[in-house]
Order: structure tokens, then sequence, then C-alpha cells
């Protein structure tokens, strides 16, 4: 129990914000990438708040992990130690083979093992222990996302009255797809711990409320759950971006200098941009054949652009992941070989993460962003492109699939599946005049300016909070 009496949030993920790295001098923290890192890492060093979750590595001596907690304490952070055994199974098995997939819709990926689920149990329990080490009655908990779905219920046994939050990062399936998974209705009752449950969209909420009815035999009216005794609520509460900061960077002279830099390098005319983790809900692999199939079809963009396409290395370790690497390494040669020139190539393909400078200066150097997921659960690069675009020039194309697309309607919405509608949307981007690009991109960046992330965290807590007092008056009716 924490000696500080001041009530604090306590947010709690699988990665923390910074992740230790081994290297000849001993332990180095180092940023972590991912979209909750961006988004949440403005807020949580404020007041007494915390992060709980996993530093990164493993096999900590008794000494190493003294060490860490100490550094991480001094900066708001407090550590849950995995071991080797646990980044299989909890981890790479069951969040990234099972649930990932199934809540993604590639149900052909997922993978159902016992020992896996065994793992994920004990491991959530360790996360739920390391919260009650360092939480107050008074504290609000905030926990996130798909590898911690049984924590809520897990805090809420030890500590009734703990105000709990939960929000999921990734879609939540149709109950067609989410009643495939063996463990159904133990997750459903692990999320049910929260008293309040936030989803990118409408659609997600949708489908958690006709499971929670469907699978678990639980009464829910308009986002509102009755279960045992307690009033639960659901929303949709699409996750903004730090606008301004991605608005400051893209004008901060280093970025500028690197844009001028990677311009010149790269040399062609016109760059088509896309920034993914390495993972088959992006989309990838339908992206690189879309761009062939354009270039084949209109030879006249042949040596006039490029797509600069930046895959950042992910999940290695999970076979269908190596799987895919290679599948794009084979498909960008085929490209390059095949339409290439010694003046032109026709996709720059980095496997690798850039510092923020770097980002943002693509960010600024493309004429057409291409976020084209085949499932999202938001898609912060796809907003992240929009807060850079300083003279309001430029056209996002995206797809239908990525939640971003429910706020951004001004963007060439396609569907990813659909090669012919992607090749015509690259051509219309191309082709856009400014006068409509800069019409589009007004209210695109008007819309995000206005729910950014702090007014997404404003409103997640004031949820939260509506949710509490809900049933406070109720008990004391
Ligand atoms: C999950 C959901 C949801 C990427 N490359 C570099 C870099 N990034 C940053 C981007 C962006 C973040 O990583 C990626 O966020 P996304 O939203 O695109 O995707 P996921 O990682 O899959 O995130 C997703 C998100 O959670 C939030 O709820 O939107 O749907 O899957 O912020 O800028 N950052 C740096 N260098 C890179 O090379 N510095």
């Amino acid at each position: 129990m924490s000696s500080n009496p001041d009530p604090k949030t306590i947010i709690v993920s699988n990665r923390l914000p910074v992740k230790v790295v081994r290297n000849d001098e001993g332990m180095d923290f180092q940023p972590t990438e991912g979209g909750l890192a961006t988004g949440l890492g403005s807020i949580y060093k404020s007041g007494n708040n915390l992060w709980i979750g996993w530093p990164g590595a493993t096999l900590y001596s008794k000494e190493e992990e003294e060490s860490t907690l100490e550094i991480m304490q001094s900066q708001s952070m407090y550590p849950v130690f995995l071991t080797d055994q646990d980044l299989e199974l909890y981890y790479e098995g069951f969040s990234n083979e099972t649930l990932w997939p199934n809540f993604h819709y590639f149900n052909q990926y997922s993978v159902f093992d016992d020992r896996t689920w065994e793992s994920y149990k004990e491991v959530n329990q360790k996360f739920a222990d390391a919260v009650l080490t360092q939480a107050n009655e008074k504290d609000t908990i905030w926990i996130h996302d798909y590898q911690l779905l049984l924590v809520p219920a897990l805090l809420r046994k030890q500590k009734p009255d703990l105000k709990i939050g939960f929000f999921l990062h990734i879609p939540f399936p149709s109950y067609e797809s989410f009643r495939l998974l063996p463990f159904r209705r133990e997750l459903l009752l692990g999320m049910l711990g929260a008293d309040f449950l936030g989803f990118h969209t409408y659609d997600d909420t949708r489908h958690f409320l006709s499971s929670v009815n469907r699978l678990a035999g639980i009464g829910t009216d308009h986002g509102i759950i009755n279960y045992n005794n307690r009033q639960i609520m659901a929303d949709a509460l699409p996750m903004g971006i730090d606008y301004d900061k991605y608005n400051d960077v893209a004008s901060q002279p280093e970025t500028i200098e690197k844009e001028v830099e990677y311009r010149t390098a790269i040399g062609s005319p016109r760059m088509m941009l896309s920034i993914d983790r390495l993972d088959y809900s992006k989309g990838i692999p339908q992206r690189v054949k879309a761009f062939e199939k354009f270039l084949e079809q209109h030879p006249e963009y042949q040596e006039n652009v490029s797509l600069v396409m930046i895959v950042v290395p992910s999940r290695y370790q999970v076979g269908k992941y190596k799987e895919l690497k290679e599948e794009i390494d084979l498909l960008v040669g085929r490209i390059n070989g095949r339409f290439g020139r010694l003046s032109w190539t026709p996709v720059h393909y980095f496997f690798r993460s850039y510092p923020l400078n770097a980002l943002s200066a693509f960010y600024r150097m493309a004429h057409v962003g291409f976020v084209s997921p085949l499932r999202d659960g938001m898609n912060l690069v796809a907003k992240e492109f929009i807060a850079s675009r300083l003279e309001k020039k430029g056209v996002l194309i995206l797809s239908e699939m990525a939640g971003a697309s429910k706020e951004l309607s001004e963007a060439l919405l396609v569907n990813p599946n659909n090669q012919a509608q992607m090749v015509s949307a690259i051509k219309e981007a191309l082709e856009m005049s400014e006068e409509e690009q800069i019409s589009r991109m007004t209210v695109m960046q008007e819309t995000l300016k206005r729910y950014n992330i702090y007014h997404w965290v404003d409103l997640f807590m004031s949820r939260l909070d509506h949710v509490k007092n809900q049933q406070l008056a109720q008990k004391t009716k």
C-alpha cells in the first residue's frame, strides 16, 4: 500500500512507455514505439500519477531488478517483471497468437492452447498484484488493451469499491468471431470488473455488448450493463493524438533539414507514404500490390511517383510475422526489379524505426498518406500525417477498416480488399486540385485539433466518474 494519500491515476498496460535495453555498459532506458506509448506519453507524468507495466527484457538479476525499480519509480513508473516463459506463452502466445488474430478477424491464424491460457491468467494476476501494492482506495485505475482483459475483475475481487476504467485499443470483434474463442466467457467477465469500458468506435462497443448479452447472458440497455448489482457503462471514445506536438515538430528546423535531405536522396517528383508496424492486419502486401497495379495501368506515372514504405519491426518471434516480412521483401523486390530505373526506385522500403523528427520529415515530405489496414482499432499514423501538413496540402487515402475512418470522412476512403478501388484512389489523390486538398485537409485538421488526446483522456475520466457517481446514487437510494 502506497504511503501517499493523494488520489492518483494508475495507468496499467502490457508495456511501459520506456524499455530496458542491455548493452556493454549495462542497462539503458529507451522510449518505446506504438500507439499507446505515443498517446499516453503526454499524460502519465503529471501529478503523482503512475504507469505500471513490463519494462522489456527478461532474466533480471536481483540487483538489476532493484536498480530498474528505483530508476522507474523516479520516473513515475512501476515495473512488472516477466520471465521468458511468460513472454512466450502469455504475450507471444495467448495475446498475439490467439486474441490478436481473433479480434482482427484473422481466425485462420488463431492458435488455441491451454498452456498459453494458463499463462495469460497467471500474468494478468501478476499485473493485478502489482496494482494492488500501489493502489489506495480512492485511486483511479485505467487498464489498457487486450493483453490485460482479466485484470479488471481480479482487482474488483480484492477491492470491490475501486474506480476501474478499461480501454481496448484494437477492434472488438463481432459476436460471430468472438464466440470462436474457447475462453470467451471468462474474458468477458474479466472485462466486466471495470466500471467503464471504452472502445474506439460505436461498432466495437456494439459488438462487445452483443457478446456480453449472448455469451454471458447479461442484460444490456443502451450501453448500460447491470452485473452483480453494479451498473457498468460501455461507450465509443475514439482516441485522439497530441495534435500540437505533431504540428510543432513538423515546423522544427531539424525536421525541415531532414525533409530536404530525404527528398533529395529519394529524388522522385512525388511521394506516397506508408508507416506501420510489421503486422498482417495492416494490409502491407495488398498496398504494395495495388501500387504495382497502378504503375502497370498508368505507365505515365512511372518515374513520377514513389512509395516510401516504413515497416517497423514488431513481434518477429511469432511465425506469421516472419512469413509476412518475407512476403513483403519479395513483393518489393519484384516491383523494383520490374519497374525500377537507374534514376528512379518505385518503392523505397525501410524495415526499421525512426526518431520523431525523421518520422515528421516523412509526414511533411509525402504528397499522399497511404493508410490501408485490413483491420485497425484506430490508426494513429493517419492522424499524425494530417497534423503534420502545415500547408494543408496533401491527400490521405484511408481504409474503411481503420477506426480513424469514422472521423476522417474527408479522406479518400477505400476498401483494402478492392484493388481496383485502391488503384483509382491513388490516381485521384495524385490528380486532386490543390484547392480540394486544402479544403479536405482543413476539415480533418479541425476535427483532430478539437478531439485531441487531452480531450480523449478528459472524456474517459469524466465517463468513469459519471458511472461511479451513478453507482453511489443507486447504493444510497
Ligand atoms: C494500436 C492499435 C490504435 C511508428 N513508427 C515509428 C513510430 N511509430 C508510432 C506512430 C504511431 C504509433 O507508432 C503506431 O500507432 P498505430 O495506431 O498506427 O498502430 P498500433 O501500434 O498497431 O497501435 C491501433 C493504437 O493502438 C492506439 O489506440 O490506433 O489501431 O493497433 O503513433 O507514430 N514512432 C517513432 N518512430 C517510428 O519509426 N518515433
